[in-house]
């Protein structure tokens, strides 16, 4: 039997940081296999993931729990059978809903040890209010109250309050008796998606739901929530300082960036992190793409234009597919 956690949560709360430090940690002896599926038309995650897993399969462009039902079924199966993996991750895209991809690994006779809703800590006032995140933990069984390093005892009890109150309220049900789908729920706090191992050691594992969950609807959070992404490209002879000021002037409804640019003062490609006004940066291996940021916000088109207009290092693609 193949075992499974789905990882969900808001856009940059550390889902991906998880599975790099705790995930690796955990199980550095099991065959894993990850699965990600990202905001956005381009995949970094994956990029960072691969340094990490031998198996990871990025399904970009949509969102599994909405569009790509099929695509990620049939990506689990491929993986399935060429790898062989004894353990699955799936971090969803932090604009999708965690039970749809329950059902689904469910579907394939894949167990689904606990679905996990990483929150963050300092940033959650921020993005409390967007319904798919408070389906999100409605969803879940497992809350990593993530980035604790950030927040003192009183924000970090504040939040999980909060959290415990959501999760009353949008706990997911059997429409046909109105009772919770999942019974129990836990919180357990984390830095750097450090998380204490018994998560993943099946303590919490989910009963059989299978039975309730056709009777699930799925709540049609693509329209409510206006999260729109871009991608802008990076002139080659561009410096940190200049990715830096970038950074530093992003408008506040931008609030995710991610992306890998290369500066003539590095010499490794940089993987960009910028969560709500928080950045990081780490270097890369092996990179030979083109230098791009991936911008995700509520008023993206208008702007990534005044960006543009701003800072000369940065131009749009000259084409764009439409979907
Ligand atoms: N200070 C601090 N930063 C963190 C922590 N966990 C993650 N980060 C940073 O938060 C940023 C986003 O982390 P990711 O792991 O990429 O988040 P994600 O949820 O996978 O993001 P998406 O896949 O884009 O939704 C990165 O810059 C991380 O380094 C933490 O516990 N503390
Ligand atoms: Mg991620």
């Amino acid at each position: 039997m193949i075992s499974s956690f789905v990882i969900t949560g808001f856009l940059g709360v550390g889902k991906t940081t998880m599975l790099t430090n705790s995930v690796q940690h955990y199980f550095p002896d099991k065959k894993i296999a990850v699965i990600v599926n990202e905001f956005g038309d381009i995949g970094i995650d994956s990029k960072i993931l691969t340094n990490v897993y031998s198996e990871v399969l990025e399904i970009s462009e949509g969102c599994i729990c909405c569009q790509l039902s099929e695509e990620f079924e049939k990506g689990v199966t491929e993986i399935i059978a060429n790898y062989n993996p004894e353990l699955i991750f799936v971090e969803t895209s932090g604009a999708s809903e965690p039970f749809p991809i329950y059902m689904s690994l469910q579907n394939l006779g894949v167990t689904v040890e606990g679905v996990i809703c990483v929150v963050d800590a300092k940033h959650f006032s921020a993005y409390k209010e967007n319904s798919t995140a408070k389906y999100q933990l409605g969803g879940s069984n497992i809350i990593v109250l993530n980035k604790t390093d950030l927040v003192d005892e009183t924000e970090a009890l504040a939040v999980e309050n909060e959290i415990r109150e959501i999760k009353d309220k949008y706990n997911i049900k059997n429409t046909m008796t109105g009772k919770p789908i999942f019974n129990h729920y836990v919180i357990h706090r984390a830095q750097h998606g450090l998380v204490n191992k018994e998560v993943f050691e099946g303590v919490y594992r989910l009963e059989e739901v299978l039975k309730f969950a056709e009777d699930f609807s799925h709540h049609d959070h693509t329209s409510k929530d206006s999260l729109g992404q871009k991608v802008v490209y990076l002139k080659n002879d561009s410096y940190f300082a200049d990715v830096d000021a970038v950074l530093q002037n992003m408008p506040l409804s931008i609030y995710r960036v991610k992306g890998v640019v290369k500066v003539k003062d590095v010499p490794q490609a940089i993987v960009v992190n910028y969560a709500f006004g928080d950045v990081t940066f780490e270097e890369l291996d092996v990179y030979e793409g083109k230098s791009l940021l991936i911008l995700i916000g509520e008023n993206i088109e208008a702007d990534v234009q005044e960006l543009c207009r701003k800072f000369e290092i940065l131009s749009l693609p000259r084409f764009t597919l439409k979907s």
